[in-house]
């Protein structure tokens, strides 16, 4: 196989061209505001509403999206209970919740989707649980109808880890309209991003004060101060950024499609390679779903395989990696839940996300798919 000439990264940030960036910081400079829910980050915040089509009063942006996160999760009266999650996921997820002292109890993930089993979920649930976050992993959908069933069974809520999901419609809607909460994240592998960055949308609007105020210190006024806040605020340059990248989410989420599509050719018919395609899963729930195929998560027939192919196309400038791999479970703070999902188990150790990104060419990500195909059968 040859080498590429220069090094692949699994993703690149999309970068707005520089003079309407400049133009813009022509702006802050001429407010001379660069904090504390400045005149940029209420416009972005308007501009997201209406992008994803959520009221005005039922979202909130902060500086990333482990904070939005973690305040969601307080403001939600999480502290203390039990919360239902996946282990096959980014850290941060766990992390959120521990950090508010919530016990994160992990149950196994859909063997199609990779998100969170509701049936899987439903066996951990106690009299202590309080809520569950699936998390829309890949930007893949969770089962939305079987998370509200239990919602409603159990009395608890349902907190989406969107991270991945910028873009994604479900039944006809943004995917941010289900749950009682979700979490977007605008860091900058992320196919939309503020260069940081994080959302929550909810559904009961007299959290937006609360979240305004436990991200500002949990100051109210110059006089009080009400809860236990932090500083998680989102600054006029990452809105800045934020606003000029949703000018151009729809290339951004084309170029995406496109390079999965082409991934999808190139393996197509390849014994021991599973390359799911984000669409079939809405096809077997009968609801209608736009994906944004955030990642490309290929899946190879064993533990071995995988690691091959990555050392191999690390070794030729192509630097996949494997999300998320090593699991939540098999690090040390969450070593209690070892063992109790195997699903995510196999997949974590059979699983490599494939380069992706705005300005990835599809004769790239085609030689990409080419040479994977080559070396999973040099190898099997
Ligand atoms: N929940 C889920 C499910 C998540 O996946 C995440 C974050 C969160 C919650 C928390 O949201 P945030 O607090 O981050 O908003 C990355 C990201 O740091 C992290 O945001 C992301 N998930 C996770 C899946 O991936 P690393 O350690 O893999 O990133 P790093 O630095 O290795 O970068 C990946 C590739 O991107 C590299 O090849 C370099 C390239 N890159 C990266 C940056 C930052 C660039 O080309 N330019 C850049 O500016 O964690």
């Amino acid at each position: 196989m040859k080498c590429f000439e220069t090094p692949i990264l699994v993703t690149r940030p999309y970068l707005p061209p520089l003079d309407d960036f400049k133009r813009g910081l022509e702006e802050v400079w001429a407010n001379q505001w660069l904090s504390n829910n400045g005149p940029l980050v209420k416009r972005f915040q308007d501009a997201l509403a209406g992008y994803l089509g959520v009221g005005g009063a039922n979202l909130a942006l902060f500086t990333n999206g482990t904070l939005a996160l973690e305040l969601g999760f307080h403001a939600l009266g999480l502290a203390g209970a039990e919360v239902v999650t996946t282990p096959f996921t980014f850290v941060a997820t766990s992390h959120a919740l521990k950090r508010i002292g919530a016990t994160p109890v992990f149950a196994d993930i859909d063997p199609e989707t990779f998100c969170l089993s509701p049936e899987a979920a439903e066996k951990v649930i106690t009299p202590r649980t309080k809520a569950i976050v699936p998390v829309h992993v890949y930007g893949h959908p969770c089962d939305v109808a079987g998370f509200a069933r239990l919602g409603e069974k159990y009395g608890v809520k349902i907190v989406y880890d969107a991270a991945h999901a910028f873009g994604v419609k479900l039944g006809g809607q943004s995917i941010a309209t289900y749950g009682d909460m979700s979490m977007f994240s605008f860091h900058p592998t992320k196919l939309f991003h503020s260069c940081e960055g994080g959302l929550l949308t909810f559904r009961d609007p007299a959290l937006q004060e609360q979240l305004g105020q436990l991200r500002n210190f949990a100051i109210k006024g110059e006089l009080s101060c009400v809860d236990v806040g932090t500083n998680a605020k989102m600054n006029e340059l990452q809105a800045l950024m934020g606003l000029e990248c949703l000018k151009v989410i729809d290339s951004l989420l084309g170029a995406r499609a496109e390079i999965h599509a082409t991934y999808r050719e190139v393996f197509a018919g390849h014994d021991g390679l599973r390359f799911p395609d984000p669409a079939d899963f809405a096809k077997s729930r009968q609801m209608a779903f736009t994906p944004n195929y955030a990642y490309c998560p290929l899946l190879f027939r064993d533990y071995e395989s995988r690691e091959r192919v990555y050392a191999r196309l690390k070794a030729a400038n192509v630097f996949a990696r494997r999300y998320f791999y090593p699991l939540l479970t098999d690090f040390e703070p969450y070593a209690y839940g070892r063992g109790t999902c195997p699903v995510a188990e196999d997949v974590a150790r059979r699983v490599l996300t494939l380069p992706t990104y705005y300005g990835l060419s599809r004769d790239v990500a085609r030689r990409i798919g080419e040479a994977v195909v080559e070396l999973s059968m040099e190898v099997a």
